[in-house]
């Protein structure tokens, strides 16, 4: 018999095929609770991260910067040195503002490449459309919207030069070392011998600058945290209660682990459309992030893990941030 769906139905059905409700569920039904941090970055969420960037206790951006806008003529030459012709690739570009100072010197250089940003944001590859010309005269580029392995296989149809792939922001924190490690074997599966990396990694550095970064004075980190709370309210139907969280970013000095906790403050139920429902224990943490810190000589053990061979690091001024170049070997 033909069965006709009804609203509740429909909504279900939708529901469960949706990889956002599959993964908060499957998350919040684990022995210990996490949510996947990819989901921090809505509307809100975006906003909220360039706040933080903003924020005077969050040193990574302004670090990279300056290595940017300082640096960019050495890095440009060392592109130079171990490859001819190229192209630029960045995986999750944002709006480029970092990125922009080493086109820029690759254009003042006369060097010929196209500029291919990926990223799995529409709104992203809109604004690049938008601002990159104006910003970059004569820039030749071509905005990829999509997942990274599968916007590098299409960068790789569209370009037959050897790439140099941009992987910029300390994103690689967000991986635990070992998933780091799969990240960039399957990088590397998609590149060429000789093709080139350049990618940030926050380093260890006084534990208490790290706790601040994540833990800024104004609360705009714990407002990103809850964030994703209240997208959970609104798009999947469920009753967070936020004043029942509290926002818990630890450090691990040893390991180099900064992450990030919402405990729960009492016993508590938390509903997620008609069905779910997910007690949570008085003090009982919710995982939500890690932001892994690196030391040089784990930075060149995880390129040599990855396929790559360390070429040169870039650092900052007061040597709290790195972007490593390496090439696929
Ligand atoms: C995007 N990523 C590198 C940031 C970080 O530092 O781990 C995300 C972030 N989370 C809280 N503050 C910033």
């Amino acid at each position: 018999p033909t069965v006709i769906p009804t609203p509740a139905t429909v909504c279900r059905t939708f529901r469960h095929n949706n990889a956002f409700y599959n993964d908060v569920v499957q998350g919040l039904r684990a022995q210990q609770k996490y949510l996947d941090p990819k989901y921090f970055y809505d509307a809100e969420g975006d906003v909220l991260f360039q706040q933080i960037m903003q924020c005077q206790e969050y040193y990574l951006t302004d670090c990279e910067m300056e290595i940017m806008m300082q640096q960019s003529s050495n890095i440009a030459a060392t592109f130079n040195q171990y490859a001819d012709s190229y192209d630029i690739v960045e995986l999750g570009a944002g709006d480029a503002s970092k990125s922009v100072h080493l086109l820029q010197q690759l254009l003042n250089n006369g060097t010929d490449y196209t500029y291919y940003p990926i990223d799995i944001s529409g709104n992203v590859i809109q604004l690049l459309n938008n601002t990159l010309p104006q910003k970059l005269s004569g820039l030749k580029f071509q905005g990829l919207l999509g997942e990274y392995f599968n916007m590098l296989e299409t960068v790789n149809q569209l370009s037959s030069r050897r790439k140099v792939l941009l992987f910029m922001g300390a994103n690689i924190g967000n991986f635990t070392p070992t998933a780091a490690r799969s990240f960039c074997q399957q990088l590397r599966s998609h590149l060429q011998p000789g093709d080139l990396l350049l990618t940030g990694f926050d380093l260890k550095k006084h534990p208490q600058l790290i706790l601040h970064a994540y833990n800024d004075s104004a609360g705009i980190t714990r407002e990103f945290n809850f964030n994703l709370l209240r997208r959970i309210n609104k798009e999947l139907d469920a009753n967070f209660d936020t004043s029942k969280f509290e926002h818990f970013p630890t450090y691990d000095p040893m390991t180099g682990a900064c992450k990030s906790y919402l405990i729960s403050l009492c016993n508590q139920q938390v509903r997620i459309g008609e069905d779910v429902i997910i007690n949570f224990k008085e003090n009982e943490p919710l995982y939500m992030e890690i932001s892994q810190k690196y030391d040089p000589v784990e930075i060149d053990q995880l390129a040599a893990l990855g396929g790559f061979k360390p070429i040169t690091q870039f650092h900052d001024q007061r040597n709290w941030f790195v972007d490593c170049l390496w090439q696929a070997i």
